[in-house]
This record gives structure tokens, sequence and C-alpha cells, in this order.
């Protein structure tokens, strides 16, 4: 396959751009090789500078529930753009947007619109403080809430000891208030509550992990997760920056039936543009500035043109309820192709999915922790990527990402990657 535009792009991006990309994950660092430039996404599939064609599960890393391009949000987004493109002033499209968050997830009763995922976990972090008076917060090893500095914290040396800087940059301070849980696990949240009595603001979660590979919490316990927070008055946020909209139109909270005191957001709700948002109760949001004393803020958040995007994708799952149906269908569908295929050339690796998000973990132990995840072997995955790659299936370039499957991934596209599957597996074994 030829790849020589994309190549001297890259040369030529790495001249200006730290590693040539403006996310590091693109940069293919993890599976070897250099990135594929694109030029063009329609429906489930986009284009290199050079030309080929793939059948890609990225979706931009989640936002894309209906595929490249969808009809109703290019509509949308022009419409919008006659009118200009930000005032810096409140628009009515900001109402609609946070009235329909409102409908979609109950638990949600207000919410501030932001820019990014990681603005809203961040900011959702400074709302329980500001609320609680706390400084602690407890987050789980192997779930990603984005690079504000408090998040970039590994567990130290003793799992009570106080957590340290997975980042240079990242200052012993802000570790400080960091403490690390492991996943699925409420034993390591229990310990932690004992040695920091009373000082813990948040726990803050992925109910669906999808930074680790794909992990759903367990209904144990995630309902005594719940009712731990009651108990020591601390702030459950649910990190749906990628399970919101996706999993159901109520996110991952919808099935699993718990309800956070806040969320965070960010993916399907900007329709492809950068939104993110954060919500939940009213006793505590009404604490954010202007109504309250906790300060956030942002140019460019609730700005028209990322409202009429994402008002048209939270739209179009409220008036098509069916798409998850649909969703779970073809996803089963592509899982049970590689399940198929796995049993075929003698492998049980570990296979998680819940609805459109799945991973395929290159161990045969099952995964539903971080220390079980990082089993996999990160190098197979790189060969399989590549073989796949080859095959004009465009995965993610990293064993602990998530494949997003949309509307647009039709039978076609799903036996053709079953087809390339097999092959790959054949190719690496
Ligand atoms: P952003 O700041 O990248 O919009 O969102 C951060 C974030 C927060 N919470 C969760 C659960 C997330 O998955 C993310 C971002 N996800 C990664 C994919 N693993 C984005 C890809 C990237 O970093 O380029």
């Amino acid at each position: 396959m030829k790849t020589d535009k994309s190549k001297s792009l890259f040369e030529e991006a790495k001249k200006y751009i730290p590693g040539g990309v403006n996310s590091p994950v693109r940069a293919f660092k993890s599976v070897g090789g250099d990135p594929l430039f694109i030029t063009k996404g329609e429906g489930s599939k986009f284009w290199d500078s050079d030309g080929n064609e793939y059948i890609e599960y990225i979706g931009s890393w989640g936002p894309h529930l209906f595929g490249h391009n969808p009809i109703f949000i290019k509509e949308a987004l022009s419409k919008a753009l006659e009118n200009g493109t930000s005032f810096g002033a409140p628009t009515k499209m900001e109402v609609k947007m946070a009235q329909i968050i409102n409908e979609l997830v109950p638990s949600v009763e207000k919410v501030r619109m932001v820019n990014s995922g990681t603005e809203a976990t961040m900011s959702a972090v400074r709302a329980a403080r500001g609320y609680t008076g706390r400084e602690k917060f407890i987050k789980f090893e192997g779930c990603y809430h984005g690079h504000a500095d408090y998040f970039l914290i590994k567990a130290g040396s003793g799992a009570l000891t106080l957590g340290v800087p997975t980042s240079p940059g990242v200052t012993k301070g802000n570790a400080a208030d960091t403490l690390l849980a492991d996943y699925n696990d409420i034993k390591s949240v229990k310990k932690l509550l004992s040695a920091n009595k009373n000082e813990i603001a948040a726990i803050i979660i992925e109910p669906i992990a999808g930074n680790m590979g794909v992990i759903k919490v367990k209904d144990k316990f995630i309902n005594e997760l719940r009712g731990i927070c009651n108990e020591e008055n601390i702030v459950l946020i649910f990190d749906e920056v990628m399970s919101g909209f996706r999993v159901a139109a109520g996110g991952a909270q919808e099935i699993i039936g718990i309800m956070p005191d806040l969320t965070a957001f960010g993916k399907i709700i900007g329709g492809g543009l950068p939104v993110g948002a954060f919500g939940g109760k009213t006793e505590i949001m009404d604490n954010i500035a202007p109504s309250g004393p906790v300060y956030q803020a942002g140019t460019l958040s609730g700005n028209p043109l990322a409202m009429a995007a994402g008002y048209a994708a939270l739209k179009h799952i409220k008036d098509n309820p069916s798409i998850y149906k649909e969703l779970e269908e073809e996803s089963s569908y592509l899982e049970r192709g590689f399940k198929d295929n796995l049993i075929s050339v003698g492998k049980n690796y570990a296979m998680n999915r819940v609805g459109s998000m799945m991973c395929m973990f290159f161990t045969e132990e099952p995964v539903d922790d971080f220390n079980s995840a990082v089993k996999s072997d990160t190098e197979m995955y790189g060969k399989y990527f590549h073989e796949m790659l080859k095959r004009g299936i465009y995965l993610a370039p990293a064993q602990f990402e998530a494949l997003f499957v949309s509307t647009t991934h039709k039978k076609d596209d799903l036996d053709k990657t079953i087809k390339a599957h097999k092959e790959a597996l054949d190719a690496i074994m």
C-alpha cells in the first residue's frame, strides 16, 4: 500500500508540531510505523493522503456515533454558519442543548458547556471540591479523565501513600490530593476512605472504562460505591466522556441504573466539534460562577457552531431511539465473527464489549481491571494492527483503547472486517 504522501506530510509535521501530531495516540507510537494523514471521511470509511480507503473503527475516538459527515449534522452546521461563528454572548441553542441533555440524562439537572472532555472532568472535580470544602479525590488505575494535572497521577509505592505524577510538569503538590483505587475493587476504596477520613471531596470513575481497553463496572461494585458516597457525603462523578450517548441515550448510567451526582461529557455531545459538558445536581451546580463562587469559564464554551452540531447529534438520538438496537445488532455480529475466528485459531483472547464499544485483548485471561488488562501482549497487538491496516481496516493504534461501531457500519463492512481479522490472526500466529 502506497503511503508516500502521508510519510512526507509526517516529516513536514514533525518540524512544527511536537511528534508531528496534535494528540499523542495518533502518532502510532505503540504499534510502530508512521501515522496516516487522513483527507476525508464518509460514513464508515475514511481515506488517507495517498487515496487508500479504510473501514475505520476510531470514529474520531468516539464522537462519530453516526459515522463520518452525517447529512443532518452537515446541514445544521452550514445553517448556523450563515449567522456567524461565535458571539461570546448567550444564544438560544445553548438553552436547547441544556434542555435536551437534561431530557436524555435525568441526573443532569443543570449543565455547563465546555470545549473538551478534559475541561469537563477537571471542572467537575473543582465543583465537587467547592461544594464539599474538601480537597482530596479518588480516581481508579487505568481510568483516563483527560490531561488535567491532577489526573496524570499513578499509585504511589504503597497503595495508601499519595499518588505520584505520571508526567514531568505535574507537581507533587497536585499529586498530593489524588488518591488511586483499583477498578472493581471496593476494598481498595474503603482503605483510602479510612486513611483519609472526611477529606475526600469526590470519586471519579469511567462507569464503562474505554482507556484500558473496554471494561464495565461490576454491578455489586458500583452499587457499593454509590452507597459509600451517600454515607460519606462524597460527590460521585461519572466520567461519561466516552460512554455518554454511546451505549444508550442516557449513557452508562441508564444501563447500569445508578445516578451519579455529577457527569462529565464529551465526544458525541459535540457531533464532531470540540464540545464537553459537566452537570448534575442543582445544589452542586449552583455553586458554579456566576451563580456561585466556584470559578469556571471559557471563551468558546457553548459557541453556536459546536452547539448546532452537538444539538443535531442529540436530537437525532432523541428522535431515533432504535439506533441503539441497530448498534447492538451490528456490534454483536462483529463480536461473534471475531470470537468464531479466535476459536478457529485456537486462541481464547479476552473480548469485552458494551454496546458499540469493544476491545479484543491479547491475553487469554479475563480482563476486569487495570492489572488484568496490562497482561495483554502489546507487541502482538501492534502486529495485528498492521495486518488489519494492510487489509483496509483501521483500528485504534493502541491496545488499550476501544473499537467503535457506528450506525453506518453495515453488514458488508462487518463481513470484510471479520474476514480481515481471520487473515490477520493467521498472519501473526
Ligand atoms: P478530551 O480532553 O480528549 O476531549 O477528553 C478527555 C477524556 C476524558 N474522559 C474519557 C473517558 C476519555 O476517553 C477522554 C479522551 N479519550 C481519548 C481516547 N482514549 C482521546 C483520544 C486522544 O487523547 O487523542
